[in-house]
């Protein structure tokens, strides 16, 4: 290329950016009453988001890591009160966490530095309660300084999860959290040498508390290298506590030292998903309505299903680009417990990964390091599993690989190879006013593909595309095989094979104009359907696949099922506890599926709800002992009905030595109803009670999973009676899917 034609060239460029840039943009944009329906929709096109949103958006698959006390002591929630000598991992291993992390195909390791429970692992100067008063490595250690290193050492970003609610500095004698000291100007840090590098100071109007989060925040942030992301969760275990936290003072540090991180949930960059079981919207909108200024907003989790429709902006003050992140956890619970604790298949961590990085969110999976300090040995398989399975079924995007022929019902600005090229800074877009497009795409040769990605140009062009639908063309004539809501970052379609010479996107409601930076056409590997295993109350168990003509094999000796294991072929008796494990073929058996394992206890064949409250119609007591999770027990709701405690009797009609109990809240993923304290009472005669125990289940609010309780010591029963004293969402109603107890 000559100088000439070089120059020329950038010139055009320059000339066409000019041109592509119709209205200057903007993070947020304020609502006037002189607003119209309209302009609020253009006014919502040029919300866009800020450079590190974008990059943060980018990184698409990141990893949660929850590691502290709680992985020794087998808690959701610590108390703030544990001994710093249980913190103890017998092999820990950050480049083993940072090998695995990177064969998942993630980008970030996001470290729970200090939990709820206060325990800091790192050796923060401002508290007696870190790793350096632990047994590990002598007090010599510093997980997050060995996490940094190996992040960097395998080209991971790292990120930073701090609990603002903090049980240690609230129990500990003469502890900040809640002390009742006023604001006043304090220097951060508060030490007065310099641990790194960095030796800068900042006055801020603090409490006592605040000074202690941002010395420990300083310390995060100056002594670790890049970090890429601060997470702020809004829980508090002990929520009744008096402690404001300076919020802006704590944002505008972060600012000033690390300007590439993201503040994500209580903070202003990034918003939580709104639950924790890895569900996601259909409709994920990045612009969202807020009734104030963002520097004012206090970020409120926000949990509604549309956030952003054309309906809801019409009530904004606000339009705030304002990014979801998918978050959820591998194993059921946030910590490591133990061995039994499930762990997420294959076919659902993708699952997950398709309708979280393909919706619009960033993939935040949490991983749950052991008691060795290792990320366990299944989890560990079964990331790498998933993360072969992402890079094999997005190697070959079809549409680079062929010259495609496109053709646009509308007039474009920009050109139509601009979504095929690779090219991140290039896009197609059509003249504004045109809502609906379609565009075909033609195959110089047939291909068969499951799988297309879309992209808009979310950079400058916000988030616009609202609905669309694509055909393929099939015995002359096109046929409907996917339809779809927003687009934003990305969304990816999955739908059965198809071969065709082309295919059409009908892109049917969007705002202005849709753009297209990208589109990727894939032919992805399909995963088989895991089984599911079951048990009704009578002790038959069924086995199910979705797999066509499974052929599935199971163990009752804990052994990993294989073609010489027993052959499924149809519901069988279980009538004492056990463990089954079971894998499906397909027919030819040239593949199989993960193995899925499921220990039952007792079974409930003979129980007998001896009292109870009043249950709702429909939602009789019954339904708690029926082994059945789908349906529950629930006491009469709205206004002026009965307030807890509410109780549930049972005799099993034998004796048992009962180890614990487990409470599974009910299944249809509303959280109503659901118990947050209870009570557990035995007897032998079903008139002497005895309490063997009494508590919270920690974080299921939100978090409603199965809560296995564990007694200190057994205790023999034939009766049991479960009561709940409050409700987690403070209603006072009961709901209760099941309810069972431990013998093993
Ligand atoms: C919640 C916390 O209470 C859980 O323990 C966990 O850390 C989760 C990511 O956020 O709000």
């Amino acid at each position: 290329m000559t100088k000439l034609t070089k120059w020329f060239g950038l010139f055009y460029l320059v000339l066409l950016q000019a041109c592509q840039q119709q209205e200057a943009t903007y993070h947020f944009v304020a609502i006037s009453p002189d607003d119209t329906p309209e302009s609020i929709v253009q006014k919502a096109v040029n919300v866009v988001p800020t450079k590190k949103q974008l990059d943060w958006q980018e990184n698409e698959f990141i990893a949660f890591i929850h590691f502290g006390v709680n992985t020794f002591t087998a808690r959701e929630w610590g108390t703030g009160k544990e001994e710093p000598s249980v913190f103890d991992p017998t092999d820990f291993d950050a480049r083993q966490w940072a090998k695995t992390m990177k064969a998942a195909g993630m980008k970030m390791a996001m470290i729970t530095a200090k939990h709820h429970d206060g325990f800091c692992l790192w050796p923060s100067r401002y508290t007696e309660h870190s790793v350096k008063n632990s047994p590990w490595n002598n007090g010599q250690g510093d997980v997050l300084r060995e996490l940094s290193e190996a992040c960097r050492e395998f080209g991971l970003k790292l990120g930073i999860y701090l609990s603002p609610a903090d049980l240690h500095e609230i129990e500990r004698e003469g502890g900040y959290y809640g002390n009742g000291s006023k604001r006043s100007t304090r220097t951060i840090p508060s030490a007065k040498e310099h641990r790194a590098s960095v030796k800068r100071t900042f006055d801020y109007e603090l409490t006592d508390y605040d000074t202690y989060f941002m010395d420990q925040l300083y310390e995060t942030l100056t002594e670790y290298g890049p970090i890429h992301e601060l997470w702020f969760d809004g829980a508090n275990p002990k929520p009744g506590t008096d402690q404001t936290y300076n919020y802006d003072a704590w944002y505008d540090l972060i600012r000033k030292l690390q300007p590439k991180a993201v503040i994500a949930i209580k903070g202003p960059d990034v918003r939580w998903c709104g639950n924790e079981a890895g569900h996601t919207r259909a409709d994920e909108w990045s612009v969202i309505p807020l009734q104030e200024h963002p520097d004012q907003s206090s970020f409120k989790d926000a949990t509604a299903n549309d956030l952003g429709s054309r309906e809801k902006l019409l009530d904004a003050k606000y339009l705030y680009w304002y990014p979801a992140e998918t978050n959820t956890s591998i194993r059921h619970g946030w910590f490591y417990r133990d061995e039994q604790q499930y762990v997420k298949t294959v076919t659902e961590l993708v699952d997950t990964w398709y309708r979280s990085v393909g919706g619009n969110t960033v993939f935040l999976l949490n991983l749950t390091p052991d008691r060795r300090g290792l990320i366990p040995d299944t989890d560990a398989q079964r990331l790498r599993e998933l993360g072969q399975m992402i890079e094999s079924s997005f190697s070959h995007n079809l549409m680079t690989e062929a010259d495609i022929d496109i053709s646009i019902d509308v007039d474009c600005v920009t050109k139509r190879q601009y979504m095929i090229d690779a090219n991140p800074e290039t896009y197609w877009i059509p003249e504004d006013g045109n809502e609906k497009a379609t565009l075909t795409f033609q195959f110089p040769e047939t291909q068969t593909f499951n799988r297309i990605v879309i992209q808009e140009y979310i950079r400058e062009k916000g988030q616009r595309i609202e609905r669309f639908e694509v055909d393929v063309w099939s015995d002359e004539k096109w046929r409907l095989v996917a339809k779809s809501t927003t687009v934003g970052y990305k969304r990816i379609l999955r739908f059965p094979a198809e071969t065709t010479t082309k295919f059409r996107l009908r892109i049917l409601e969007s705002r202005i104009a849709p753009s297209i930076s990208n589109l990727e056409v894939y032919m992805g590997e399909e995963l088989l359907d895991v089984p599911t295993i079951n048990r009704d109350k009578s002790g038959m168990v069924s086995i199910k696949c979705s797999t066509p003509d499974p052929i599935i094999y199971y163990t009752l000796d804990g052994s990993e099922p294989s073609e010489k294991s027993l052959k499924y072929s149809g519901p069988f008796l279980m009538g004492s506890p056990g463990n089954i494990k079971a894998r499906a073929f397909t027919s030819d058996h040239s593949r199989s599926t993960d193995v899925v394992s499921k220990a039952f206890d007792v079974p409930k064949s003979d129980w007998k709800v001896v009292s109870a409250s009043t249950p709702a119609n429909g939602f009789e007591a019954e339904k708690a002992i029926d082994d059945n999770p789908g349906t529950m027990w629930h006491t009469p709701w709205g206004e002026n009905v009965k307030n807890h405690p509410h109780e549930i009797a049972v005799d099993m009609g034998q004796t048992y030595q009962l180890k614990g109990f487990v409470y599974q809240p009910r299944t249809d993923g509303n959280v109503s109803g659901t118990v947050k304290t209870y009570q557990f009472q035995v007897s032998t005669n079903g008139e002497k009670w005895n309490t063997v125990k009494a508590g919270t289940f920690d974080n299921i609010r939100n978090n409603p999973m199965l809560q296995e309780v564990l007694f200190t010591s057994s205790v023999s029963a034939r009766y049991f009676r479960f009561i709940s004293r409050s409700g987690a969402a403070d209603e006072p109603w009961v709901s209760v899917g099941e309810i069972g107890i431990i013998t093993r």
